[in-house]
């Protein structure tokens, strides 16, 4: 863990790495490809940057199925290879932030492979066994992915339990042989170099000790599994323990990535008596766009739900990660901007709405460059396997393939997960090879090599907010409170520190509006630091008029 002064400083660049640049034309991104990429990425500003999971893997979830957590997959390269990008990224600044998956294991890793053997050897209770009930599942519990979350395996005649896929076996956290082996991991990684952990699904790793049937809505076969499981009964003393046994001491930024979990849940991860992680991912305004299938429903978000949702958080917290994307979600542009006419507007508004929060902010690949979705007319191109099951789940509740469709088109994880588009040449860049998911159509239009000339681009705005946070104390240590919290067009929010303010005005509407800044502010002596419509609005006024998208900053000495 950092001191609490290097942590906020940091900028962390989320690296999808298959999608992000193929070194040796195989078609999937690579380490090497990565290092290839460290000057854009310096240039950029980002002070850290999170790999997806890199280690050996059947890829049945991209690589969130994990077979060995100690080897690197070789589809990425070789141990040598990461060292190498430790070593040059560190050259330049930047640290290097690893996954680890350590709610579930794949069902290809030796412990499992063991498990399944017996009940009685070293690895039988490394997992989650239960015994049938009435010749079935133990209970009614769903997967995230569709289905059972029990799957049976008849040498030990029991059920394990899946919260995701049936390949991702639950590894059992009661078992102190099981966090010691994950302690190891963690040490053999830190031993390599490396400056901080993303842990996946960190929230539902205390599982109970009885499973219950819970009542079902109708219609639906498996009940969702959060309300029993996330942010369980003994989630904090293994989390204290991790601390304690690998943490303490060293300069490690941790992230814990926390599926349901409420502002005074959250509050107990980050209590600093007993630091167990830096900060938490948390999900409440990515449900502001859920529906009647949950997410996979045909819903836009409401302004009002997502401020409400920032704004709640930064009240609860003094500091958390910020994020509207990941490769879980939708592309930020297409969700909550406008991926037609105002795309590169909206692009810059939403860079704004998160950069100049509280908090560390986290920058998913491509949206530096306003990629959109992808919006594949089939359902064959899509990988994702979630997308897949949900794709058909939908038209077993009776929906018609073209609305299915549609909703995938919209909320699909393939969406943030097409290729980087660096440049116009076939495949964009990314490599000469056909690569495993299509490019995006769009990429002759929106890639790297056009912002890069471009002093007006996404890219270049990006590389602006990225600098004036790092040269304003304010950004980083100056509080939070939103402002104009009813306006329904507008999220405004004002950071303060000592007598200096940064008043923030961000746009969500793609038409004019006007806008009244509540009169409490000297607007006199305001000056503005950054826009997107550089020759609009210079003054901070009581009453202003916001162009489609606009988002301004404005300072007050
Ligand atoms: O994206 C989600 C639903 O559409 C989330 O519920 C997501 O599954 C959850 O946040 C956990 O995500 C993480 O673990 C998964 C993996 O598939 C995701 O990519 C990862 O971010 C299982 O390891
Ligand atoms: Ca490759």
């Amino acid at each position: 863990m950092m001191s609490n002064q290097g942590k906020k400083k940091e900028i962390v660049y989320e690296i999808y790495v298959q999608s992000f640049q193929d070194s040796n034309n195989d078609g999937i991104g690579d380490l090497r490809g990565i290092i290839q990429r460290l000057d854009y990425l310096q240039k950029l500003g980002v002070t850290m940057l999170w790999l997806t999971p890199i280690y050996q893997s059947p890829m049945v979830d991209n690589g969130y199925d994990i077979s060995d957590y100690q080897t690197i997959n070789p589809i990425y390269g070789t141990i040598d290879d990461f060292d190498l990008l430790v070593q040059k990224a560190h050259r330049r600044g930047i640290g290097i932030m690893m996954d680890l998956v350590v709610n579930h294991t794949s069902d290809k890793h030796i412990w499992f492979k063991k498990s399944c053997q017996s009940a009685n050897n070293e690895y039988s209770d490394f997992y989650i066994w239960q015994n049938p009930v009435n010749g079935g599942a133990p209970t009614n519990l769903g997967s995230v992915f569709g289905g059972s979350a029990w799957e049976y395996v008849s040498s030990r005649n029991q059920y394990y339990l899946h919260l995701f896929s049936k390949q991702q076996p639950d590894l059992n956290w009661r078992n102190p042989n099981l966090r010691n082996a994950i302690y190891n991991v963690m040490r053999f990684w830190i031993n390599h170099g490396i400056d901080g952990f993303r842990m996946d699904s960190i929230s539902l790793i205390s599982k109970p000790k009885h499973f219950i049937n819970m009542p079902l809505s109708h219609g639906v076969k498996y009940a969702p599994y959060y309300r029993e499981i996330a942010n369980g009964s003994q989630l904090h003393k293994y989390l204290h323990e991790m601390f304690d046994e690998v943490l303490k001491g060293k300069s490690i930024l941790t992230v814990g990535e926390t599926p349901h979990t409420s502002i005074e849940q959250a509050q107990k991860y980050l209590n600093h008596s007993y630091p167990e992680l830096d900060m938490i991912f948390q999900f409440e305004h990515m449900h502001c766009d859920y529906g009647e299938y949950g997410r996979y429903s045909d819903v836009r978000f409401k302004l009002s739900d997502l401020k409400k949702s920032f704004n709640q958080w930064q009240n609860g917290l003094s500091w958390n990660s910020i994020y509207l994307g990941n490769h879980d979600q939708p592309r930020i542009v297409s969700r909550f901007g406008d991926e037609h006419i105002y795309r590169e507007k909206s692009a810059k508004m939403l860079a704004m709405a998160t950069l100049f929060q509280r908090g560390t902010p986290f920058i998913y690949q491509g949206d530096e460059l306003g990629m959109t979705n992808c919006n594949f007319k089939s359902i064959d191109d899509y990988h994702d396997i979630e997308t897949r099951n949900k794709y058909h789940e939908l038209i077993e509740n009776g929906m018609d393939k073209h609305q299915a469709l549609k909703i995938i088109q919209i909320k699909s994880r393939d969406n943030g997960r097409t290729p980087m588009q660096w440049n116009d040449s076939k495949y964009a860049g990314f490599t000469t090879h056909k690569p495993w998911i299509s490019v995006n159509k769009n990429f002759q239009k929106i890639n790297e090599q056009c912002e890069e000339v471009d002093s007006e681009s996404v890219l270049s705005f990006y590389q602006e907010l990225i600098k004036l946070r790092k040269n304003n104390k304010i950004l980083i240590d100056g509080d939070f409170e939103p402002i104009s919290v009813n306006d329904s067009a507008i999220f405004a929010f004002m950071r303060k520190l000592g007598k200096q303010m940064i008043i923030v005005i961000c746009s969500f509407v793609d038409k004019k509006v006007q806008y009244n800044l509540p009169n409490n502010f000297k607007v006199e002596n305001s000056a503005k630091i950054i826009g997107n419509y550089a020759l609009k609005n210079s003054k901070l006024k009581q009453t202003m008029y916001l162009e489609p998208y606009e988002c301004d900053a404005f300072s007050i000495d």
